[in-house]
Order: structure tokens, then C-alpha cells, then sequence
């Protein structure tokens, strides 16, 4: 027989599945369906790394196994294009971003087709596509027409080195998630997407939906719902009152000194009251130069200046008690300002420490004095008037109900989550579809001039006064108003990286349409889409993005469901051989397409699949690569086995309708691995016995093919087995052949264990209790009278 060869089968294969459109996903909408989706790539410079083929595998697997077992099937890919790094090496090596990513796509799409994907490849998508970016335009407008795109100068998040605005979900630990450079707050005027007022519905969709738990805690983090309450505290000597929110209403009686935010109004208010004004002036100019994350770290030094001549009263006890100012409470939060419990809250702790301000225990159970208390689950209340002897949770209640029926306070939830900064100060981007008109203001463009294309510039620097490039083409930004036909402007600033992300599943389902993002019918046959794999890191970004889009699109009656995502997983990442992360600077990146070259694909998809558990991260070992090429060697050579048998074997049925159990649960539970052990041990049997039937080898090819599908393919043919195997059906397997047929029972004399035998389990009691004597008759000395057989158990002489 001919020996194994990759290269050459698999190229072949891969032709043959493109000619003959093996995995186009039909528009026969009367076949159950099923959609499996993976994150579209961005096609940066370095072409495919390693870690991209764990997920397209896994779910290459799910695609796979579906259509043979007869769903109509849609696994697409395309291109997430926008972004920063192609319009850096753009600007770098002078070319524009439209041939850098054209070229980047191109890379890798022969990458990923060299590993055989059953992607719908007439299905591709690119954001950066005007026919693709007419849409995310459309969507932009339909958001700007509800209110939900507004302009507004805020503060932002100004990346020091890549000289954009960045959203709170890019800036991570303070420095820019991209390029690690600082990032600090500047002033300036931006698009922004009202993603705070679907918090609610994106913190409830959660329950109606199969996410791994990690995601969904931290999604739910992310938006951070609170239930509290403001209450207000009056300034003493005057009629001016301090409101404040808290979660911790029930503490009351504990607050011991309040604080505002150095951005809080009052301080100004009262700037002619306070006598130390020119010491709160300079703490403010301190407190500007840090991130909002810098000020709520936990184990930051507490610092902070008290206001001389403004006092508060604390509206349950009138007790008069001081105010400060800190930079651990935040203007952007609440009512940006406290009542401070020194008692039961830690940074509150921590400061009254520090300034040597009282600690009032509210809440029996700890040792305030040596740390905070804050258990919310038990404990009584003390000091606390009408509401000691209560647990926390009643005097919550209570204490709520008293602040409403004295119009102090009133329920109040709030939420972490802010909105989303939108647009980005550079050129590789969708073009906002918006011009500013002198006598109208903001006009969105209507609908028939989508899509508002990208012009060509010159020079696609992104400039220190925070404008885009785009801002220098003054015949480009220079139009007449869609209102009312005067002088007007448009919007040079671009859409964020995500924007093309958060609806691209739904462009997938009627890719070519020119007249709607999809077709109804398209959407509502295949929506919502039923396994989605991706990156944890885009827990808080884009999933959380494209979850709000398409909860949006509902309630606009353009999707027909409200989740977008049915089950949502996460792969772990593929560190170098040393366990660290595959990096330049380290030396240990792995290129697939040396692994692709040496090994075969097969190869490459088999180890990554076996080398761990899916959910965790792994590293490379080349002898991990070599075990699985030696693997797929002795499977090619299972062909020299075969017998003219066509079933399975006797000996080998119990083993068979096992593997088959075990791997269809293996591929539907992310345990790719366990499923590549068990062919593993199955084949080792069928080694040990030296021989393999036809029925065997067809189930373990069919079994095999969606982890290897080029040399299972390859043998099918070989074998002249007929057709092809991706036409072929998922092995049933029969719940009670998987159960062995022998059992080894004991033999007794009178209770006690004389020895073992084997018989089959349905065993009848003659036969069973013949056996049985046979392996004990020595002895069978005296009489006997009495002979009990217990089915799968024991076999029990009684004599005398
Ligand atoms: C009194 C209190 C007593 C509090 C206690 C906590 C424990 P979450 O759960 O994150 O919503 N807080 C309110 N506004 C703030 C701001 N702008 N900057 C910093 N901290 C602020 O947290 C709400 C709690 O964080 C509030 O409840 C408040 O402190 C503080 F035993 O009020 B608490
Ligand atoms: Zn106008």
C-alpha cells in the first residue's frame, strides 16, 4: 500500500470539497438548521498564529459532526479589517490601508484553507467592505434616530502613543489594552452609544441563554447592577442638602464623616464658605493627574484634605459631622459624593484610620476597630436606634422605607457600566454617516446615500490635536446639509474597531443581500446563532457589544430574537514549550504553516485538539506534534488490517458502541481530547488483534473525520467504501451494547468467597451454577441443599 501522505491528499481534498461545495450551507429552510461560529480574525501582518486553529478546530469538529448527522449547516468566516495596526503599518511603510489589508486577507485565507475548514467560504464577509459597512452605517443611523448615538464633550481615555480615544473596555490595569502605553484623560468632544440603558435588558438576557458561568459573572460584573439607595444629608446652616448613594442604607446610624469627589460641584458652590480653599484647590489639581482606576484601588494610600466651615447632618441621629474630600470617591459614579462607614466599608476604614476620624460599629459580629466588618449575610444591628436588634437584610427594608416616608431617600440602583465611547480619531474606519450643518445642528445622512465610502488621503498620520486625517480633506468634509441644503461639515471622526463585529453573525445569514443587512427569512431561519466560540478577553467588549446591538435590532423589529447567541464557550490560550506566551521578543512563536508543511494538517488539527483540556491553556511540544502524526501513521495503516467482514466483530462490538457513546458526547462537551484518547485506545485493539472489519474501519473514519478530515476522507475512497464520507451519517451507537456482556461474579460455600468465574451477563441459573461448581469443586465435599444464583452478583452453594 501507498504510504501516508499530507501534502499530497490534502490539497486534493481541499479541491474537491471546494468543487463540489461540499460545505455550502443551503437556503432549503425546511432542513433543521444549525449555526456554528467562531470569531472572525483580524488579518493583522503576522498572518495566523497557532492559537487561531484551537477554536476553528473545536468548532470545525461541531460543524462537522452536524452535517452528518443531517442539519443543514452554516460555519462562515470572514474578515474583521478596521483597526489600528493595519493603519500603522500603513502609515509606516507607505501603503494604503485598503492593499495592506488586502494582501493580510489574502494570506489568511490560504492559511486557513490549508487546514481544511469546512467554512462556507461563499458566505465570506469584510467589514471594510463598503457593501459590508453600508450596514453597520444603517445600524449607526437607526441608533442616532432612538436616541441612542449623542455627541458630548467628556473626558476620554487618550492613548499617550496611539493618539485615539479609547473606551473604558480598552484601557486595561491604565494603560492601553493595544500597546501597553499610558493612557490619560483628556478633553474632547464624542460620538457615543447609550449601551447604559439596555444595562438592565443585558444583565437579564443572560438568564435565557447556555454561557460558560465565567462569562456570564463577568458580564454581569462588568454592567455592575447595584440596588441601594440616595439618601440626602442637609448642610448645616443652610437649606442646601448633600445627596449621597449607597448600598448600605441599613449602616446609617455608623456614618461617622462624609466625603465628596474633588470634581463635586459644592466645592465651588461654597468655594467663599471654606477657609482652607487654596489647599482643596491644589488637592483637586493632584487628583486630575490620575485615571479613575489609580483612585479605587483598594490598597492605594488613602489621601484627602477636610473642607473647614462646611458640615453635614446626618438626617437620622441630626448628629453634625465633618466633610472631606478624596479621590477614592468618583464624580462619574453615584452622586459622586458618600456617607462614609468607617465601621463596615474598607476604604472608609482605611481613611478613618489614616485622619484618626471615629469608627462606629452599626453591625454586631467583627472587631471594627482592627478591621472593617462587612458581612452582609449575618449580623445584627447596634447603635442603631429604631433599628437595632434587626438583621441586615430587615433593616434595609425598614430603614428604606423610613427615608421615603420622610422624603430623605428613595430606592435607587445603579450601575458600573457607562456608555460607550464611539468614535475613534482615525482613518481606517466606517465613516460616520453625520454632518454638521450651521443652522441645523447634527443631521444624519439618510438612507440612500449609505454607503458614505471612505475617501483616499494622502496621509493617514493621526494628528497631536487628537483629529483624524480625515479632517485635512476639505473636499470631503466640505458638504451641503441633507436638511436644509446649506454649508455643512461631516464627521471626521471613524467608527471604534468593534462596530463591524457587533452584528457581522447577522450578515452572514444573507451575506449578498444589497436592499437589508438580511432577509427576514434568512434571519429567522438560522437566528440565533446555536454555538458560539470565542476569546475570553472579549467578554466585556465584544460580546457584551454585539449582544446590546442585537438586543437593540429587536426591540426595532429588525432580528427576530432577542439573544443573538444561544451557547456561547471559551477556548484557553497556546503558550510557547517554556509555558510562556508565544511572543517575537521570547523566541518560541510557533508558525502553523511550518507544522501544516512538515506534519500535515491533520496532524496539526489532532494536536490541537489533544494537547489539553480546551477550556485551559496549554503548551506547544513538539513530541506532542510528532505522537499525533505517529497516531494518524497507524491509522493509514489500518487498510493493511482489513478483513472482507462487514459488521463489527464479536470481540469487538462492546468496545465499538462505546467509542461511538464517547465521542459524540466528547465533541458536544468540549472534551476533544478524551474523544482523540478513546480512537486512540480503540485503536491500539484493533492493533492488538491484528485485524479490522469493514463496519469497523467505516465507523472509525466517520468518527475520526471531523478532528482529521483529509486522510479519513483519503481512506474512504481507498477502501472503496462508496461516496464520499462527508456525505456519509454520524454512527448510532446502542445503549445496551455499550455495557460488557461478561461479568465475573463470586462463587460461595455457605456466604464465603471460594473463587471467581466468568459468564455472560443473561446467564441462565443452570448453566451459571454449573460453571460455578466447576471452578470449586474441590471443594464440594458434604451435602448440599441449597443452590442460589443471583444474576450479575454471586452463585452461593449452601451445604452441610
Ligand atoms: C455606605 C456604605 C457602608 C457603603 C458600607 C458600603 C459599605 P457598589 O456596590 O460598587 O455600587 N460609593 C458610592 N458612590 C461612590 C463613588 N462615587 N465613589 C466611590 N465610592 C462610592 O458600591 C456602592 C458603595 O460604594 C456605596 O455604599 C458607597 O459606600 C460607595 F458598610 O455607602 B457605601
Ligand atoms: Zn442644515
Amino acid at each position: 500500500n501507498k504510504n501516508y501522505d499530507p501534502k499530497e491528499i490534502e490539497s486534493k481534498w481541499q479541491k474537491v470539497w471546494t468543487d463540489e461545495k461540499a460545505f455550502a450551507a443551503t437556503d432549503d429552510y425546511t432542513k433543521p438548521k444549525y449555526y456554528a461560529l467562531v470569531e472572525f480574525p483580524y488579518p493583522s501582518g503576522q498572518g495566523l498564529h497557532v492559537g487561531h486553529p484551537r477554536p476553528y478546530t473545536a468548532l470545525d469538529i461541531v460543524a462537522r459532526k452536524r452535517r452528518l448527522q443531517g442539519y443543514n449547516v452554516l460555519y462562515p468566516m470572514g474578515w474583521d479589517a478596521f483597526g489600528l495596526p493595519t493603519e500603522n503599518y500603513a502609515i509606516k511603510n507607505h501603503i494604503h490601508p485598503k492593499i495592506v489589508t488586502k494582501n493580510n486577507v489574502a494570506r489568511f485565507k490560504n492559511q486557513l484553507q490549508s487546514l481544511g475548514y469546512s467554512f462556507d467560504w461563499d458566505r465570506e464577509i469584510n467589514t471594510t467592505d463598503p457593501n459590508y459597512y453600508h450596514w453597520t452605517q444603517w445600524i449607526f443611523l437607526k441608533l442616532y434616530k432612538a436616541g441612542l448615538a449623542y455627541k458630548s464633550e467628556m473626558p476620554v481615555n487618550w492613548c499617550t502613543s496611539c493618539k485615539v480615544g479609547l473606551a473604558n473596555e480598552e484601557v486595561v490595569n491604565g494603560v492601553c489594552e493595544r500597546c501597553g502605553s499610558p493612557v490619560v484623560r483628556k478633553m474632547k468632544s464624542q460620538w457615543m452609544l447609550k449601551i447604559t440603558e439596555y444595562a438592565d435588558k443585558l444583565i437579564d438576557g443572560l438568564d435565557s441563554v447556555d454561557y460558560v458561568e465565567k462569562v456570564k459573572v463577568s458580564q454581569r460584573n462588568w454592567i455592575g447592577r447595584s440596588n441601594g439607595a440616595e439618601v440626602d444629608f442637609a448642610i448645616a446652616g443652610t437649606d442646601d442638602k448633600l445627596r449621597i448613594y449607597t448600598t448600605r442604607p441599613d449602616t446609617l446610624f455608623g456614618v461617622t464623616y462624609m466625603v465628596v469627589s474633588p470634581e463635586h460641584p459644592y466645592l465651588d458652590k461654597y468655594k467663599d464658605q471654606i477657609s482652607n480653599w487654596d489647599e482643596i484647590v491644589a488637592y483637586r489639581e493632584e487628583a486630575a493627574k490620575k485615571s479613575d482606576f489609580e483612585r479605587s484601588e483598594l490598597a492605594k494610600d488613602k489621601t484627602g484634605v477636610e473642607i473647614n466651615g462646611l458640615k453635614a447632618v446626618n438626617p437620622v441621629n441630626k448628629k453634625e459631622i465633618p466633610i472631606w474630600v478624596s479621590d477614592y470617591v468618583l464624580m462619574s459614579y453615584g452622586t459622586g459624593a458618600i456617607m462614609a462607614v468607617p465601621a463596615h466599608d474598607e476604604r472608609d476604614w482605611a481613611f478613618a484610620k489614616k485622619f484618626n476620624l471615629p469608627i462606629v460599629e452599626v453591625v454586631a459580629g467583627g472587631d471594627v476597630q482592627n478591621a472593617a466588618f462587612t458581612d452582609v449575610q449575618t449580623g445584627t444591628l447596634v447603635n442603631s436606634g429604631f433599628l437595632d436588634g434587626l438583621e441586615v437584610a430587615d433593616a434595609k427594608k425598614k430603614i428604606v422605607e423610613y427615608l421615603e416616608e420622610n422624603k430623605i431617600g428613595t430606592p435607587k440602583k445603579n450601575y458600573k457600566l457607562r456608555d460607550w465611547v464611539f468614535s475613534r480619531q482615525r482613518y481606517w474606519g466606517e465613516p460616520i454617516p453625520i454632518v454638521k450643518c450651521e443652522k441645523c445642528g447634527y443631521v444624519p445622512l439618510s438612507e440612500d446615500e449609505l454607503p458614505l465610502e471612505l475617501p483616499d488621503v494622502e496621509s493617514y498620520m493621526p494628528t497631536d490635536n487628537g483629529e483624524s486625517p480625515l479632517a485635512a480633506m476639505t473636499d470631503w468634509v466640505n458638504t451641503t446639509c441633507p436638511c436644509c441644503g446649506g454649508p455643512a461639515k461631516r464627521e471626521t471622526d471613524t467608527m471604534p474597531q468593534w462596530a463591524g463585529s457587533s452584528w457581522y453573525f447577522l450578515r452572514y445569514t444573507d451575506p449578498h443581500n444589497n436592499d437589508a443587512l438580511a432577509s427576514k427569512e434568512a434571519m429567522k431561519y438560522w437566528l440565533p446563532v446555536d454555538w458560539y466560540n470565542g476569546g475570553m478577553e472579549h467578554t466585556t467588549l465584544h460580546l457584551l457589544y454585539s449582544r446590546f446591538w442585537h438586543r437593540f435590532l429587536y426591540d426595532q423589529g429588525v432580528v427576530p430574537c432577542k439573544e443573538p447567541y444561544q451557547k456561547r464557550t471559551s477556548h484557553g490560550m497556546i503558550l510557547g514549550e517554556n509555558g510562556e506566551k508565544m511572543s517575537k521578543s521570547r523566541g518560541n512563536v510557533i508558525n502553523p504553516d511550518d507544522i501544516v508543511n512538515e506534519f500535515g494538517a491533520d496532524t496539526l488539527r489532532t494536536y490541537e485538539m489533544f494537547i489539553g483540556a480546551f477550556e485551559l491553556a496549554a503548551s506547544w511540544s513538539n513530541e506532542g506534534v510528532k505522537g499525533c502524526r505517529r497516531f494518524l501513521e497507524r491509522v493509514w495503516k489500518l487498510q493493511d488490517m482489513l478483513t472482507d467482514e462487514e459488521g463489527f466483530s464479536k470481540d469487538m462490538e462492546t468496545k465499538m458502541h462505546q467509542t461511538m457513546k464517547k465521542v459524540s458526547s466528547d465533541f458536544e462537551t468540549l472534551k476533544y481530547n478524551t474523544a482523540i484518547a478513546a480512537m486512540m485506545a480503540l485503536l491500539n485493539d484493533f492493533y492488538k488483534k491484528g485485524s479490522i472489519t469493514k463496519g469497523e474501519l467505516k465507523t472509525f473514519l466517520i468518527l475520526l473525520n471531523p478532528v482529521a478530515p483529509h486522510i479519513t476522507e483519503e481512506m474512504w475512497a481507498d477502501c472503496g467504501f462508496g461516496g464520499r464520507l462527508y456525505q456519509q451519517a454520524w454512527p448510532e451507537y446502542d445503549e445496551a451494547k455499550t455495557v460488557e456482556n461478561t461479568v465475573e461474579i463470586a462463587v460461595q460455600i455457605n456466604g464465603k468467597t471460594k473463587g471467581t468465574v466468568s459468564i455472560t451477563r443473561d446467564c441462565d441459573k443452570d448453566t451459571a451454577i454449573a460453571a460455578g461448581k466447576e471452578v470449586i469443586k474441590d471443594k464440594l465435599t458434604g451435602n448440599i441443599i441449597k443452590e442460589i444464583y443471583v444474576p450479575g452478583r454471586i452463585i452461593n452453594i449452601v451445604m452441610k
